[in-house]
């Protein structure tokens, strides 16, 4: 055998460990989700996405942007579902209180049903996670980033410990493909925090803005699949949507809504991410909750195109119907 078949075989025995279900943990990556789910559906897609992903290992759910308990609440019914209680769910930043759309869902739950462990202070939860992770864990932030900048102001050598990923900020385009940049609602909800967590020493940031995020939906024979799959994961997402539409039935939906968070879930795969295209930008955070380039940014790996968008939706669907 030649040197380069060694090789090549090498790179093929360490794909399928990393991709195979059930694989060494070692051989995955190890990721923390910090979410507002409850607000918009995306999240809950996003979610759904990871859980699908053999190659990451879900360690903690954080929430943020307040509502913290009903937020939670959405976590550990979904990770029920998922068969995944094992998943330690932390009660982030930015306050208790408070409900949005898919309070129907979770007005029954208690979280003190929940098997597995309920972080009270997710704030210190995430920063116990990092610190004690043998390997580096992948923070995926799919939200305003209360949580992170509480997590960095008390305990700041996190960054040094973790790669961050993200669905946040608008470089070149907007929402819905628009030429104007928008002042993206993750980094415009708490700009502060936005400035503080995108500028942050960590070992490195990837994020997919609303130029490659905010064009994802799926549709038609798509959605059909996903109708007709008996994931438990993707009838879990499809009743979350269904109540977030008001609808009655799933037959009155024929499309997603837009998917922005379930891309900063694929940028966390490990190795190459070859249906986005990633460029090396400097991006500095506005008072106004822009993210510009800017030489006098902070250096980092964004999504600014897809190569194969619909190859993705592809990704998004399979991985959630997987039987
Ligand atoms: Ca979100």
């Amino acid at each position: 055998m030649t040197g380069m078949s060694r090789t090549l075989l090498a790179l093929a025995a360490t794909f399928l460990l990393a991709t195979m279900p059930g694989s060494p943990a070692s051989a995955r990556v190890p990721v923390i989700l910090d979410t507002d789910i409850g607000d918009d559906i995306d999240d809950t897609w996003a979610l759904a996405m990871l859980l699908g992903s053999p190659q990451l290992d879900l360690k903690l759910v954080t929430t943020t942007c307040g509502k913290a308990e009903y937020r939670a609440k959405i976590v550990a019914k979904i990770l029920t579902a998922a068969g995944r209680t094992d998943v330690p769910i932390g009660l982030g930043a930015g306050g208790r209180g408070g409900v949005g759309g898919q309070q129907p869902w979770v007005q029954d739950y208690k979280l003190a049903d929940y098997p597995g462990k309920i972080h009270q202070d997710g704030v210190q939860a995430l920063i116990d996670a990092i610190q004690q992770s043998p390997q580096p864990m992948t923070v995926i932030a799919i939200g305003p980033l209360h949580t992170l900048a509480a997590a960095l102001d008390r305990e700041p050598a996190i960054a040094g410990k973790a790669m961050l990923v993200g669905m946040q900020g608008s470089v070149r385009k907007g929402y819905g493909g628009g030429k104007t940049p928008a002042a993206e609602y993750n980094v415009a909800a708490n700009v502060k925090a936005a400035q503080k967590v995108l500028s942050a020493p960590w070992r490195t940031i990837s994020i997919t803005p609303l130029d490659t995020c905010g064009l994802v939906t799926i549709s038609g024979d798509r959605f059909q699949r996903l109708k007709e799959s008996r994931n438990p994961l993707a009838r879990t997402v499809l009743e979350n949507y269904r109540i977030w539409s008001g609808k009655k039935s799933l037959d009155e939906l024929h499309a997603s809504s837009v998917l922005f968070d379930t891309v900063a879930v694929y940028l966390a795969y490990p190795d190459s991410r070859p249906l986005v295209k990633l460029e090396t930008l400097s991006i500095a955070v506005t008072r106004d909750g822009f993210t510009r380039i800017d030489a006098g940014g902070t250096t980092m790996s964004v999504a600014g195109d897809w190569t194969d968008l619909d190859a993705y939706r592809d990704l998004v669907v399979t991985t959630l119907g997987r039987q």
